[in-house]
């Protein structure tokens, strides 16, 4: 069931009661910023912190210097800036005071401490995020890129989240269920005025627009892929027999020596981690132990953790061995991957060290393989290239189109988008607009659950308890 629960405090004047908060990480640092959002932070403020002149007095959005102070002992706590921000020009639109004190574990929690006593609670996860969208100042898909934005590992994820704050992603939401109710209201009018039998040319009218609107869901849609990765990230594991160089590519592709390397085969024996940013992708790279028939009982364990990550990565990178030439082993392994074909590329290394003739048999075997040498640093550009084709196969242009990042937003927008294929069908079948128009009906409310236009508490309890507390 939809419940509206939006705007309790749109005039920021029922709001229930006044949340505190450290915003900053714990630990030490040069400050510390505590925030406080509601009704009574003003007169919180005022009984805690002394400074020139009365804080009632100071202007919205100005910043002064003073202590905090026990009311009750006079016991100054820290020297600190406080910032006044009167509703509704603030983050949550209501009465909002920051406090920047000195950093380290101990002065922003009695500042804290002195705040809950003076009648502040203690914020929950996301609570000041989430009376941004209460108060209507926000929207859902908003809120959740502020989650993003503060969780984006590399620069071309933040971008996205940034572009989703200001709103670009909600734009194309509101406009399509604008369109939808404009087209709802049009079979309203023709419903309510039968003996105009309009119904024909409304159903024709009705079907091009929507056929318009099925397109554009349909890009939303195939954009997801890539905005998953970008918001997410993407394992990758490196596979191929001993000593094909997987650990030397891991530590050139991260920049570190992460990995031991040696020239003998059965180094790694353990699945190595590694976070690298490639071209602006964050990607989880797995170093895995070389596979083949081993009677070593530790290598057999690390075989048998590698195979179970081919099966959970999003990408294999299949390493082969320019200097051996293909063996049975590497057709051993082949065999094991032959249902993960559609997640394989195949790389070839030490190149600096073949002779034509192996090459040529391993092309043959592998017709479309990457060549590089790690050593020679030769082909690790291209291969770079090909993991950015892989995860971007439509060619998506992350810094200037709009892109669906978040499942909750995909799986909303496939349904909107089943429910109109299903009105165009109840068109072509020559079914009535009302039986038509319920599917549209359907559409609007899916794409309005993903702003926030229409929600249930449960969604939202579930999308701000994902943030942390302070924001
Ligand atoms: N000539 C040449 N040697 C390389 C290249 N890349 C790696 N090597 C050498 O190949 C040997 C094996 O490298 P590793 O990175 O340990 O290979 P691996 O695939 O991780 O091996 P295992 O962990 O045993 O499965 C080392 O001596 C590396 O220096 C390359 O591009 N050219
Ligand atoms: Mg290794």
């Amino acid at each position: 069931m939809v419940v509206l629960i939006k705007g309790y405090s749109a005039a920021g004047n029922s709001d229930p009661d006044t949340i505190a908060a450290v915003a900053t990480a714990v630990g030490n640092a040069g400050i510390s910023i505590i925030r406080m959002s509601g009704s009574e932070s003003f007169n919180i403020a005022s009984e805690i912190f002394r400074g020139k002149g009365s804080f009632m007095e100071y202007p919205s959005h100005t910043i002064r210097y003073g202590k905090i102070a026990d009311p009750d002992t006079g016991e100054v706590i820290d020297e600190v800036l406080i910032t006044k921000m009167a509703a509704p020009k603030t983050y949550t639109t209501e009465d909002v005071v920051e406090i920047n004190c000195h950093g380290g574990f101990v002065t922003a929690k009695r500042i804290l401490e002195l705040l809950f006593r003076m009648g502040a609670r203690p914020a929950e996860a996301g609570e000041f995020t989430k009376r941004a969208f209460m108060n209507g100042r926000i929207d859902l898909v908003q809120a959740e890129a502020i989650a993003d934005l503060i969780g984006s590992i590399t620069e071309k994820s933040s971008k996205v989240a940034v572009t989703q704050l200001e709103g670009r992603l909600s734009q194309v939401l509101d406009r399509i269920r604008k369109s939808l109710v404009e087209i709802l209201a049009e079979i309203e009018v023709n419903l309510d005025y039968p003996e105009y039998d309009f119904e024909e040319v409304t159903t024709d009218k009705c079907v091009q627009a929507v056929n318009s609107i099925v397109r554009e869901l349909g890009s939303l849609i195939d954009s997801f892929d890539f905005g998953k990765v970008l918001r997410e990230g993407l394992n990758v594991a490196i596979i191929g027999k001993p000593n094909a160089g997987k650990s030397s590519l891991l530590n050139r592709l991260s920049g570190k020596n992460r990995a031991i390397v040696t020239d003998i085969p059965g180094t790694t024996r353990d699945v190595l981690e590694e976070f690298v940013n490639i071209r602006g992708i964050p990607i989880k790279l797995l170093d895995t132990a070389g596979l083949r028939e081993t009677t070593d009982v530790v290598e057999r364990i690390g075989v048998e953790k590698a195979l179970e990550v081919i099966d959970s990565a999003e990408l294999i990178l299949f390493l082969l061995d320019a200097q051996t030439g293909f063996e049975k082993e590497d057709s051993d392994i082949l065999e094991k991957v032959r249902g993960y074909s559609s997640k394989i590329l195949f790389v070839v290394n030490k190149t600096d060290r073949t002779d034509e003739e192996k090459l040529r048999e391993i092309r043959e075997r592998i017709p479309e393989v990457i060549e590089i040498s790690v050593l020679e640093d030769y082909g690790i550009d291209n291969l770079e290239e090909s993991i950015l084709d892989y995860v971007n196969k439509s060619g998506i242009d992350a810094d200037n189109q709009v892109i669906v990042t978040n499942a909750r937003h995909k799986k909303l927008l496939t349904e909107a988008l089943d429910s109109l294929k299903s009105a165009l069908n109840a068109a072509a079948g020559g079914m009535t607009l009302d039986l038509i128009s319920m599917d549209i009906k359907n559409a609007a409310e899916r794409i309005g659950y993903i702003t926030g236009h229409e929600v249930t508490e449960e969604v939202v309890t579930n999308i701000f308890e994902r943030f942390c507390i302070g924001k």
